[in-house]
C-alpha cells in the first residue's frame, strides 16, 4: 500500500542557495515574516512587518527508535502493535467483502501529500508529506511497554475486540513473540473504580519514588536490549482524574521531585511517567486529557531539556470540532451553542462513565473553540465590552467574561457498540437579520482505528523534532545551534489541548495547526511555507 512503501531518504532534494546537504545535516536558511501591531484609541491599527533570519539544522542520519507504549494492552496499544506487525510481515485479509491490505491511513505523515510548486507544465506537484525530512518509518519502530493488565498481547489484542478477525487470528503468533506488558504503576484514586479488576499487572508497593527508579530502569533496559539510539514513551493508558496544582508540591521542579520522593496523593501515575521520560532525557507523549503536565513537570523538562507534548488525542469529534467552529467564525457566522453527545462501548467508555474521569476529558473536548471565539470580537462581545455593557469596572469585573458560545459535552457508555464510536453534534448559529442555522451531524467509526495514526504521527514527529536544532542569525544571539524548546506545540494537529510553550497562545484550529507543521518541516529543507496566494493564476 502506498502509505506504507518505503521511500528513497533524499526523496526530495532543495536547490537552492538556502539549502546546504551534508552526509550529517540539512541545514537551511529561513526568513521567519511576521508583523508588529499597535491598536490605537478608536480601533486603527499600525503594522510593522518584521524579518527575523534564522538557520535550522537537522540530523540526518534516523535513529533506531523504540516506542514504550503506557497502555500498550488497551484498545489503542494493541491496534498499534497489531497494524504495525501486519504491516512489516505484509499481512492481507479476508473481509466479508474484499481481502484488504494493511495500511496507515489516518496517518498526516504517511497518508497525506503537501504541495512542492508546479511542473513544467503548470500543474501542481504534490509529495508525501514524509518525504520532506528524514522520519523512522513505522515498520521499524520497536514496540514495548507497559500495562497494569498483565494479559498477553495477543489475548489482549482479542478482548479489545477492534480488528477483523481474519488479521488477529494471522499476527496473533507475532503478538504473542512480544509477551506481556511490563508491570506498571496503579494508583486506584485515579482511574474509575470498575477498571481495578484489571489490574493485575503492578509495581509493588506505595513508594512513588521506588516506582520513578522502576520506570527508569525499564526506559534504559529497553534502550539497551535493543539497541536503541532513541526511545519515545507514549501514554496510551486510562484517562486519570485531574491532579490538584499545590504550590510547594507539584508547581517546580524541585518540589515534583520530592513529591515523587514523599508519595505525595496528588502525584498521578502519568505524572510519574512524564518525570522518569524527563529524567531519562527521552520524549514523553500524553495521549490522554489529564494534566500530567502539572507546572513543575513542564519546568523540570526546560529545566533538562527533555522534550514533552500532549494532550489527549484528537482524532474525530473534536477535529471535525476545529474545522466546524473555524470555518463558521471565518465565514462571519455566529455559532450561538455547540452541543455534542458520543456514546462508544469499549473499556475507554466505561473508565469515562465515572465522573471525574469524565470531567478530564469534558475538559479537553471542550477548549477546542476558545481561540477561534476570541479571534472575531465583531461576533463575540470580548471580556473589556461585557464590562462596559454591564457598567462594572474594578474588583468586581473578575466573574465577567468574553461572550462565548454556550458548549456541552456528553458521553455515555453503551457498552453493545463497543469500539464503534458514534458522535452526534449540533451547531445551533445566527445568521443574517436574526435568522438562524441549525447543522447537525452524526459519525459512526472504530474509535482506535482513528487514534492509532495519531499515535504513529505524534511519535515520528516527536523523534524528528528532537534532530532539529535551529540558531538566529541576525542578532547572532546565539552562535551555537540550540534545540527546539521542548513543549512540543508543533504536535498540535492531533491533539485536542494542546500543550503550549507557558506563556503562549493555543491555537486549536486544525488548518492552522498543519499550516504551522507544514512551514516548519519546509523551512527545515529552505522552503517558504505553503503559499495559496498562487499569484501565477492571477496575473497575466
Ligand atoms: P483502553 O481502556 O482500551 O486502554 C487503556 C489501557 O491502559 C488498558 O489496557 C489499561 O489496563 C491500561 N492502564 C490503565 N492505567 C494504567 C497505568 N497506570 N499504567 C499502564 N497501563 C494502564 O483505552 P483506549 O481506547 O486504548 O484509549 C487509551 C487512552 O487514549 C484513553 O485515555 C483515551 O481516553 C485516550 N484516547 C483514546 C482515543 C480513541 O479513539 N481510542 C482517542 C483519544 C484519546
Ligand atoms: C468518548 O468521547 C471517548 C473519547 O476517548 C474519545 O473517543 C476520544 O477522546 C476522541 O475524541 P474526539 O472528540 O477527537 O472524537
Amino acid at each position: 500500500h502506498p502509505t506504507a512503501s518505503r521511500r528513497p531518504a533524499d526523496a526530495i532534494t532543495v536547490q537552492s542557495e538556502n539549502t546546504v546537504y551534508t552526509d550529517e545535516y540539512i541545514t537551511s536558511t529561513f526568513h521567519n515574516r511576521g508583523a508588529d501591531v499597535v491598536v490605537q484609541e478608536g480601533g486603527r491599527y499600525v503594522v510593522k512587518p518584521t524579518v527575523t533570519p534564522f538557520e535550522f539544522r537537522t540530523q540526518r542520519k534516523v535513529p533506531k527508535t523504540g516506542l514504550m507504549l503506557v497502555g500498550i494492552g488497551g484498545n489503542n496499544g494493541t491496534t498499534l502493535v497489531a497494524t504495525i506487525l501486519a504491516n512489516r510481515h505484509n499481512i492481507s485479509w479476508h473481509t466479508k467483502s474484499t481481502i484488504q491490505r494493511p495500511n496507515y491511513i489516518g496517518s498526516l505523515l504517511r497518508a497525506s501529500t503537501i504541495r512542492l510548486g508546479l511542473d513544467a507544465t503548470g500543474k501542481d506537484v504534490y509529495a508525501p508529506l514524509s518525504d520532506l525530512l528524514p522520519m523512522v518509518h513505522p515498520n521499524d519502530l520497536v514496540l514495548g511497554g507497559w500495562d497494569i493488565s498483565g494479559v498477553p498481547l495477543d489475548a489482549a489484542m482479542k478482548r479489545a475486540a477492534v480488528l477483523e478477525w481474519d488479521l488477529q487470528r494471522q499476527v496473533a503468533p507475532y503478538m504473542k513473540e512480544l509477551g506481556a506488558p511490563l508491570p506498571s504503576i496503579y494508583y486506584p484514586d485515579y482511574i474509575a473504580a470498575n477498571q481495578e479488576e484489571r489490574a493485575d499487572n503492578v509495581i509493588p508497593g506505595n513508594d512513588k519514588g521506588v516506582h520513578l527508579a522502576q520506570i527508569r530502569k525499564d526506559i534504559r533496559d529497553f534502550k539497551a536490549t535493543n539497541g536503541l539510539d532513541q526511545v519515545i514513551v507514549f501514554w496510551t493508558a486510562n484517562t486519570e482524574r485531574f491532579s490538584d496544582i499545590i504550590p510547594g508540591v507539584n508547581d517546580t521542579a524541585e518540589a515534583i521531585l520530592a513529591s515523587i520522593k514523599d508519595s505525595h496523593e496528588e502525584i498521578a501515575p502519568s505524572t510519574v511517567f512524564a518525570v522518569a521520560s524527563i529524567l531519562e532525557g527521552v520524549p514523553f507523549i500524553n495521549g490522554a486529557p489529564q494534566n500530567t503536565f502539572v507546572p513543575g513537570v513542564i519546568k523540570l523538562a526546560e529545566q533538562r531539556k527533555s522534550f514533552i507534548g500532549g494532550d489527549d488525542l484528537k482524532s474525530g469529534q473534536t477535529k471535525l470540532k476545529s474545522v466546524l467552529a473555524e470555518f463558521l467564525v471565518n465565514a462571519g457566522i455566529k455559532p450561538l451553542s455547540i452541543a455534542s453527545y458520543n456514546h462508544l462501548g469499549n473499556n475507554d467508555g466505561q473508565n469515562l462513565s465515572s465522573q471525574r474521569q469524565f470531567r478530564s476529558k469534558e475538559i479537553s473536548k471542550s477548549s477546542v473553540v476558545d481561540d477561534m471565539v476570541a479571534a472575531n470580537h465583531l461576533l463575540y462581545k470580548t471580556k473589556a465590552e461585557v464590562e462596559a455593557e454591564q457598567g462594572v469596572s474594578g474588583k468586581n469585573t473578575k466573574n465577567v467574561k468574553g461572550e462565548h458560545p454556550d458548549h456541552v459535552v456528553v458521553i455515555k457508555y453503551v457498552p453493545a457498540v463497543g469500539d464503534s464510536k458514534r458522535a452526534i453534534d449540533e451547531y445551533y448559529s445566527e445568521i443574517m437579520g436574526g435568522g438562524r442555522s441549525t447543522i447537525n451531524i452524526f459519525n459512526e467509526c472504530e474509535d482506535s482505528l482513528l487514534a492509532t495514526p495519531l499515535i504513529l504521527d505524534l511519535t515520528i514527529l516527536a523523534e524528528l523534532l528532537t534532530r532539529i536544532q535551529y540558531r538566529e542569525l541576525a542578532t547572532r544571539k546565539a552562535a551555537e545551534f540550540k534545540p527546539l524548546h521542548p513543549v512540543l506545540s508543533l504536535l498540535s494537529y492531533m491533539l485536542k489541548a494542546p500543550l503550549v510553550k507557558p506563556g503562549t497562545d493555543v491555537v486549536n484550529s486544525l488548518s492552522r495547526q498543519r499550516n504551522a507543521l507544514e512551514c516548519f518541516l519546509k523551512a527545515c529543507i529552505g522552503l517558504e511555507g505553503s503559499s495559496d496566494l498562487l499569484l501565477e493564476t492571477r496575473i497575466w
